[in-house]
């Protein structure tokens, strides 16, 4: 019946709020209230103010909006307006302490639960009031995942842990595939938790274009810099030039080389040879691109990374997953955590495409050679903060996901961005290439 068929979702959105909020305090209490309330980076808010943060949008959006309540704090919205305070600038604001920060996400929870319990889940209401609870889901998921990159960033001792990623069992058979060209569904208008810049579904055409069948790897990128890819100035954007000469970037963020020429990386306080087979991580757009042109290839557009991840040719579809409609498992993809680093290529045959591209989801965000833009027919919902203020041109799209995001974000319409010369993000890229006259027919 429809009350039944509500009560499963509230119980849903119940567990996923609880699996949620575990994270976030794995997250937070692993590290001592110091380590808290420190800077590891200027390009990162300290832990706790993100904790704090996931919990005044909860309380903003969910028991102010749509359970009509009075807040629990309304003194402290200002602190935790991500658009009033820049990242930098947030460990000089009077922030709530761990213990307060702790006390205050615990108390807009039990709040959200009462709303959640009284909240109809059906038909408009769904839509307008039940989706908020979806977004709030997904927002501090999000930020578990950036809590992800200031753990990374973090210096000292490893203190989060996580089993080894799965070995390679069945690397792709071919270096990289043709997707013919054609019309495909872009975005979507049935995901019930697609955010706004997924919608709405529209027409695409694409025209044929080879896209590789894995990431490019850490050997492959040690290849690059040994070729002096940091220093020719032919391939590199004029843009990731200047920005290449500023920053003076020489390898991704986190290598080091030894004497004997052998790459280090430092990964969550552990430093270990850099694996070869895995996907290169914490390289901004600018590298991505000059490593694509040293090859002959360039990045794909945000539509191509689209059309290869889930139209399926036999039906004409877009399905939600590069291996179709099923939910993901820890068998498909490496997502939310699980492994606290990438996966060899060829450690998940089951997530790849029909035609054989691996990992698309899962592992590293993958650059595309996209800006984020509003698909036609963008509208926001429900707040122009989420989306529309990125709508700039400023901001370049990643797809994909990485060993860092939930599951909950694995579908194929899901968009990521971010500023071009950002590197502590957990992205990397794969290549593509036009397909010749020849090859097209
Ligand atoms: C979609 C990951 C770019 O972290 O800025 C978090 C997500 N929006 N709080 C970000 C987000 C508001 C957003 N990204
Ligand atoms: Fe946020």
């Amino acid at each position: 019946s429809a009350a039944t068929d509500e009560n499963i979702l509230r119980a849903a959105i119940a567990a996923e709020l609880d699996r949620t909020r575990r994270r976030s305090l794995a997250l937070t209490d692993s590290v001592d209230d110091a380590e808290l309330t420190r800077q590891h980076s200027p390009l990162m808010s300290p832990l706790v103010w993100d904790l704090a943060h996931v919990g005044n949008q909860e309380e903003l959006w969910l028991v102010r909006d749509v359970g009509g309540l009075v807040p629990l704090r309304s003194d402290i919205d200002e602190l935790y307006d991500a658009f009033r305070h820049a990242r930098a600038d947030r460990p000089a604001l009077p922030l709530l302490n761990p213990a307060e920060a702790r006390e205050y996400v615990r108390g807009v929870r039990e709040k959200t639960l009462d709303v959640l319990d009284r909240t109809p889940l059906r038909g408009r209401r769904l839509v307008d009031e039940g989706f908020a609870f979806g977004m709030i889901i997904q927002h501090e998921q999000q930020h578990d995942e950036t809590m992800l990159a200031t753990h990374q960033l973090r210096r000292g001792e490893p203190v989060l842990h996580a089993p080894a990623a799965p070995p390679s069992i069945a690397p792709p058979s071919a270096r990289e595939v043709l997707v013919p060209g054609g019309p495909f569904t872009m975005g979507t208008d049935a995901e019930p938790w697609a955010l706004d810049n997924e919608r709405p579904a529209r027409t695409v055409h694409v025209d044929a274009f080879h896209l590789d069948t894995a990431p490019v790897t850490n050997a492959a990128y040690a290849e690059f810099i040994a070729a002096g890819g940091y220093d020719r100035r032919e391939w590199w954007t004029e843009e990731g030039w200047a920005h290449r000469q500023r920053a003076e970037l020489r390898a991704p963020l986190f290598w080091t080389r030894d004497s004997d020429g052998t790459w280090w990386r430092r990964r969550f306080g552990v430093t270990e040879p850099v694996p070869a087979d895995e996907p290169v991580v914490h390289v901004c757009l600018h590298e991505a691109q000059a490593y694509a042109r040293s090859v002959g290839r360039r990045l794909p557009t945000e539509a191509e990374w689209e059309k290869a991840a889930r139209h399926d040719p036999a039906t004409g579809r877009s399905r939600r997953h590069p291996w179709g409609d099923a939910a993901p498992t820890e068998r498909h993809a490496n997502l939310g955590q699980r492994h606290l680093t990438p996966a060899p290529v060829g450690a998940y045959p089951l997530g790849a495409t029909p035609a054989g591209v691996h990992q698309l989801v899962g592992d590293v965000w993958e650059w595309t050679s996209s800006a984020f833009t509003g698909h036609p027919g963008f509208a926001a919902f429900p707040y122009r903060e989420y989306s529309e203020v990125f709508l700039d041109g400023g901001y370049q799209v990643l797809r994909g996901g990485s060993f860092g995001t939930d599951p909950s974000m694995a579908r194929a319409s899901f968009r990521n961005w971010d500023l071009p010369i950002r590197r502590q993000i957990f992205a990397g890229f794969r290549c593509a290439r036009d397909a010749t006259r020849a090859e097209r027919t």
